[in-house]
């Protein structure tokens, strides 16, 4: 089931959250600062035992004080006006995460709206992205449950009508 919802990420009783992290993997601000907060010291500290992640690519932690058990962390690409392969780069960060969710047992995720802050990607082409990757291969990847979770209502609504038009073909 794929499920829309606002609030925050880090409340979230799913198996694993999807963090919009950077490559240097310590921190920043966004939904990455919210989950660093709310998961407590010990995330830096394993983090930073990873060593980074390149864009496109994911890496896992443990949740530490989150009620999911895991952080998949992914970088998302920076939008330079779409000719530096930005929506490959995007569709990646999802498809990695399932294939980790495959090999971990993970059949709960929840992903923010990955390059959809700071990092400036146009919002319509990212909900596009990663409506049709997740909506064509989650049940593949034996998810029982996908929550695309949003800060505000404008984003939701955006994942809302894309997962209509995705159902009606
Ligand atoms: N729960 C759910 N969604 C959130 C939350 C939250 N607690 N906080 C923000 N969002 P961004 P990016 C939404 O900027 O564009 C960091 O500094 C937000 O409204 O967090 O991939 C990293 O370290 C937006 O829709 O991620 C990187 O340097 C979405 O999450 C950089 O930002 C993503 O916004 C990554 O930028």
């Amino acid at each position: 089931m794929i499920r829309v919802e606002v609030g925050d990420i880090t409340a979230l009783r799913v198996d694993a959250i999807v963090n919009a992290a950077n490559s240097s993997l310590l921190g920043g601000g966004g939904v990455d600062g919210a989950i660093h907060r709310a998961a407590g010291p010990e995330l830096l500290v394993e983090c930073r035992s990873i060593e980074g992640c390149p864009t496109g690519e994911v890496r896992i932690t443990q949740g530490y004080d989150l009620s999911a058990d895991f952080i998949i962390h992914t970088v998302g690409p920076i939008w330079q006006g779409g000719g530096r392969d930005e929506a490959r780069l995007l569709k990646s960060c999802y498809l990695e995460s399932l294939k980790l969710c495959l090999d971990r047992g993970i059949q709960r995720i929840a992903f923010p709206a990955i390059s959809c802050g700071i990092y400036g990607y146009p919002k319509q082409e990212a909900v596009g992205i990663a409506v049709k990757t997740i909506s064509e291969l989650y049940v593949s990847y034996r998810l029982n449950e996908v929550i695309f979770c949003c800060f505000d209502e404008s984003m939701a609504k955006l994942y809302r009508d894309r997962i209509e038009k995705q159902r009606l073909g």
